[in-house]
């Protein structure tokens, strides 16, 4: 089996590689949990067995590096976006199992998920618990199709769950069913493997079914199992399932929340997920995802950058990388490697960036020998390749991204910089310095 086929083989995979730091002893779920998180960021996954006033562990970082998803994938870490773009073209079945560990504890009466779940709470001013690492499965009635997302859900109170689903593929769903009256059956999986997550990140068109993707990304059909309440199916290896409903006309306070830009998003009116039934594996290690942390940070950005990579490419067929990067949240700023042909090359890489991922407000094109995940190679090439009144492009009032606190509800400016070396240059003029002998050793 690959490490990934579940969350614990991943665990075990990382613990043999000393990639898991195992906290003996108690933490509380009120801050500490997320404290560890922060500080391994980057670095290590942190288990915790023992959390104060819950039997179930907690695992946080599970993948908090580029590296961990590409070994995840079985692939390089420069064959990654490629291999997730891949994934995006071809999705494949998965398979229905009749037996599921995640169903062998059932519970259905007097559900109250703070007390049966260790939720940590993570930010100074978040309003409450939040279940952070939740795919929330739901199914279009009219295609029959699935669709797997992650949603930020507040512990409001016993089986209630305040959910931010942004307008975007569950979202469609949620208002199809509200505008019949009817709710919407979801399922939310938690305690997965780094490549089914990643696939939930997928930025596709509505109808694709990302547990599919997932199946092609782990190269075998993802099991999953029927739920024991509504009419979905959720991966069969996960380690926790909360099966529910989002009602229609139904609004409840949601949020402050500690969100990836690294401010709170703010408190309003949300829909809330009723839970009817929680299904989980005997012995349940509860997922959860520190928000702003990497793991937060590349599971979008690592989707995004697949497909930036693909658009770009279509246009521009010389595109060498794309990198959203870290101090942009892996969403904001994108740096991406050209080998131009054209002189306008660099400016149509800054149009089709903008055009497909909306969250990105700057852009930096470099030429092909700039190391784009090295922010000071970067910062080299602007300070030397670019001049702000040539190639500085400016867009005011475009759609961003609604949770930069320095736009006007996501309506803001877009800036281009393009810091290549004009076509036209002498060749002298733009030559890197070498020292001849740098292997040299004394
Ligand atoms: C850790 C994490 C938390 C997320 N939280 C939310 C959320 O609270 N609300 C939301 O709409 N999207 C959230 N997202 C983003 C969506 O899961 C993502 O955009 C997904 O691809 C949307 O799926 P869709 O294209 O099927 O609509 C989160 C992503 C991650 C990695
Ligand atoms: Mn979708």
């Amino acid at each position: 089996m690959s490490p990934v086929a579940s969350l614990r083989e991943w665990i075990e995979w990382l613990r043999g590689r000393g990639e898991l730091e195992l906290v003996s002893r108690p933490v509380s779920r009120r801050f500490e949990i997320a404290a560890l998180a922060h500080r391994f960021d980057g670095r290590k996954a942190v288990l915790c067995p023992r959390v104060e006033g819950h039997a179930m562990p907690v695992v946080a970082n599970c993948a908090t590096r580029r590296d961990l998803y590409a070994a995840a994938a079985g692939v390089e870490p420069t064959e990654l976006l490629d291999r997730f773009a891949a994934a995006i073209d071809a999705p494949r079945p998965c398979r229905i199992v009749e037996q599921a560990r995640v169903q062998e504890v059932v519970i259905r009466e007097a559900i109250d998920i703070g007390t049966l779940l260790p939720v940590p709470l993570h930010h100074e001013r978040d309003a409450g618990a939040y279940i952070t690492a939740g795919v929330v499965i739901a199914r279009d009635p009219e295609t029959g199709r699935r669709n797997a997302s992650i949603h930020r859900l507040q512990v409001l109170e016993r089986e209630t769950l305040g959910i931010l689903i942004l307008p975007r593929h569950l979202w469609h769903l949620y208002l199809e069913r509200e505008a019949r009256s009817a709710p919407l059956e979801v399922a939310v999986a938690i305690g997965l493997d780094p490549l089914t997550l990643l696939a939930s990140q997928a930025i596709t068109p509505p109808g694709v079914d990302e547990l599919e993707i997932a199946s092609a990304l782990r190269g075998s059909p993802l099991p999953l199992a029927r739920c024991v309440s509504v009419d979905l199916e959720v991966p069969a290896e996960a380690e926790i399932v909360l099966e529910g409903v989002i009602p229609p006309h139904l609004r409840r306070v949601e949020g402050p929340f500690g969100e990836f830009p690294r401010y709170y998003g703010p408190p309003s009116e949300k829909p809330v997920l009723q839970v009817r039934a929680v299904t989980h594996r005997r012995d349940a290690i509860y997922q959860t995802i520190l928000p702003a942390g990497r793991e937060h940070l590349l599971l979008g950005g690592i989707a995004r950058e697949a497909s930036l990579l693909r658009a770009l490419r279509a246009s521009v067929p010389a595109v060498a990388g794309v990198h959203l990067t870290p101090g942009g949240a892996c969403r904001y700023h994108a740096v991406v490697a050209l080998r131009k042909r054209h002189e306008g090359d660099a400016r149509t890489v800054l149009f089709a960036t903008f055009a497909t991922i909306p969250e990105v407000k700057h852009v930096i094109v470099v030429d092909e020998d700039v190391d784009i995940y090295d922010p000071e190679e970067v910062e080299w090439a602007v300070a030397t390749r670019c001049q702000a009144d040539r190639d500085v492009l400016i867009v005011p009032r475009a759609k961003g991204s609604e949770l930069d606190p320095s736009s006007a509800d996501g309506l803001g400016a877009k800036m281009g910089i393009d810091a290549t070396i004009p076509l036209d240059a002498p060749a002298e003029r733009f030559l890197r310095i070498r020292i001849p002998l740098e292997e040299f050793q004394p």
